[in-house]
């Protein structure tokens, strides 16, 4: 199985890539964004500048730059706004293009934080079911994708989710 939880700080992992949970002006805020811009250094903000934004929804890739990670892929995902607004199909849409990127790539290696499970408020518990069933959809595809949880209540779901799954698959 492909898919391992780890609590550490993303920006320690030297993976082909980690993804960077971004706004949509890719230039920077706080959280994970913010402690991969302080670790990548200023040619990350000069790469996100060039791009020029990104739709909420989508991904962008830039090189990991003073990172141990080789690339990063930026993903815009939904800020919750109480649940009406297709903001799950949204958020499954963003780990959809982030392991379809990481594919195309021919990335074996990638780390992924919990996706609008910070300041953009999205149910952790929703927002972790959605994460494993996309990534769990392309695990045979990549050697290691590690799913970064980096609080108590992420960790939890997610060991739990990834346990029943393993039980689920066990018993057929
Ligand atoms: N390594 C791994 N995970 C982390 C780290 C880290 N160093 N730091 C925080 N997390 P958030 P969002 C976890 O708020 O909800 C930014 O300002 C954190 O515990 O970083 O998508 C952007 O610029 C949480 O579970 O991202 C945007 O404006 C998860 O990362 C906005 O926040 C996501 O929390 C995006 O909000």
């Amino acid at each position: 199985m492909a898919i391992e939880v780890v609590s550490v700080d993303i920006t320690t992992l030297a993976v082909d890539a980690i993804v960077n949970a971004a706004n949509d002006s890719l230039l920077g805020g706080g959280g994970v964004d913010g402690a991969i811009h302080r670790r990548a250094g200023p040619e990350l903000l000069a790469a996100c500048r060039r791009i020029g934004g990104c739709p909420t929804g989508e991904v962008r890739l830039t090189p990991g730059f003073n990172l141990p990670a080789r690339f990063v892929i930026h993903a815009v995902g939904p800020i919750w706004q109480g649940g009406a607004r297709g903001e799950d199909i949204c958020l499954a849409q963003v780990y959809e293009q982030v392991m379809r990127t990481a594919v195309s790539q021919g990335f074996q290696t990638l780390a992924v934080p919990c996706i609008s499970t910070g300041a953009y408020g999205f149910p952790k518990p929703l927002a972790c079911e959605l994460a494993l069933r996309v990534m769990g959809d392309y695990e045979d595809r990549l050697s290691r994708i590690l799913a970064v949880v980096f609080d108590r209540e992420n960790e939890q779901l997610y060991r739990m989710r990834l346990s029943s799954r393993a039980r689920g698959r066990s018993r057929q």
